[in-house]
């Protein structure tokens, strides 16, 4: 027959999250628990889409194009791995060929890898038949990277630290419309991954637990804030609690530093705007580029405050992961 068969197949749209309170250790590395939880904005921008079509019965191995090239070492054998998690639940045997496109540059602390397992898992999931509602989806997510399970939800998430695979998942938390003013300091990969520096904090800080004691302490009073729709609050909080991570990170023998001079200058931005009683609050994630939290009134005038410093790019909660039909609509 010359009767063209389509493969099962499917394509999702996911987007990365800036944590507000940030995860950073693991108490299981195989089922990636986080030691706390966390919460986070899911950006409406610096999109990933990736489609995941199955091969024909019999194709020994899975491939992975990323952004036009095939991707090789530690990206490809992640989303190998990722994809044995999906056949295990699905009971398939069947390889995938897996396209990515990520609007983000990769490694630069954009959190790719959020928005990369988060697409992969809802693509991978629908195209392996199997049926999972937004928690099981969640908890999927998370087994790709732990951010990842943030950027399946709309919005605003909180992840969960739990005890187990099931508890584990993040969800949805209503707090007041803010934006993100992403200053790019530096779009280079970072030197040590988070995975990385996240085991040799676990490994060599002094400060470790008591790391672990004010980020659930963090989460409890941020949760507060956002149920009472105070967003200077939550700016206090996510300014102090980013500072609290880098100055663990940087507690670790051999001590690693993600902030850079003009990572600082961005920082003193927002003290100085705070003076002149702009609400505005600095984070920063495993890299040099900084993020000011403020308003949406606000957010012009924060934006032509950190003109110089970096590339500059202002963004607001966005959508969780999607899945896009076949007209790519
Ligand atoms: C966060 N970061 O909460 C924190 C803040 C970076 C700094 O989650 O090992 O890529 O794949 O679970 O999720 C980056 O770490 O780590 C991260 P894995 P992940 O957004």
């Amino acid at each position: 027959s010359t009767e063209k068969t389509s493969r099962p197949a499917a394509t999702a749209v996911a987007h990365p999250n800036i944590a507000l309170v940030k995860y950073w250790g693991k108490r299981d590395d195989e089922l990636i628990l986080p030691v706390a939880g966390s919460m986070s904005m899911t950006l409406d921008a610096f999109a990933t889409t990736t489609t995941v079509e199955l091969l024909e019965e019999g194709a020994a191995t899975d491939s992975f194009i990323l952004n036009d090239a095939p991707a090789s070492g530690k990206p490809l054998e992640r989303t190998v791995a990722f994809l044995d998690h999906v056949r295990a639940l699905a009971g398939s045997e069947r390889r995938a060929a897996v396209t990515s496109v990520n609007e983000a540059p990769t490694g630069a602390g954009l959190a790719s890898s959020a928005s990369g397992f988060a697409a992969l898992a809802l693509a991978a999931s629908t195209a392996y038949g199997l049926e999972l509602d937004e928690r099981a989806l969640s908890r999927l997510a998370r087994r790709g990277s732990g951010s990842a399970s943030r950027s399946i939800i709309d919005r605003y998430a909180v992840w969960h630290a739990g005890t187990d695979d099931e508890s584990s998942f993040a969800e949805e938390i209503e707090a007041p419309d803010l934006r993100l003013v992403i200053v790019t300091v530096d779009a280079r990969e970072k030197a040590v991954s988070s995975r990385e520096a996240m085991r040799l904090t676990a490994q060599t800080s002094p400060f470790y637990e008591a790391w672990i004691g004010s980020t659930e302490a963090s989460l409890e009073e941020m949760t507060r804030a956002c149920a009472a729709g105070d967003a200077t609050r939550i700016g206090e909080i996510t300014e102090s609690h980013a500072l609290r991570m880098h100055a663990v990170i940087s507690s670790t023998e051999p001590p690693v530093r993600y902030l850079a001079p003009g990572s600082v200058a961005v920082f003193d931005v927002a003290v100085r705007l705070r003076e002149q009683g702009v609400p505005v609050y600095g984070t920063a994630d495993a890299g040099p580029n900084v993020c000011l939290l403020t308003t949406p009134e606000h957010a012009d005038q924060v934006a032509a405050a950190v003109e110089g410093l970096g590339e500059v790019r202002v963004v607001g909660p966005g959508p969780g992961a999607r899945l896009l039909d076949e007209q790519g609509a």
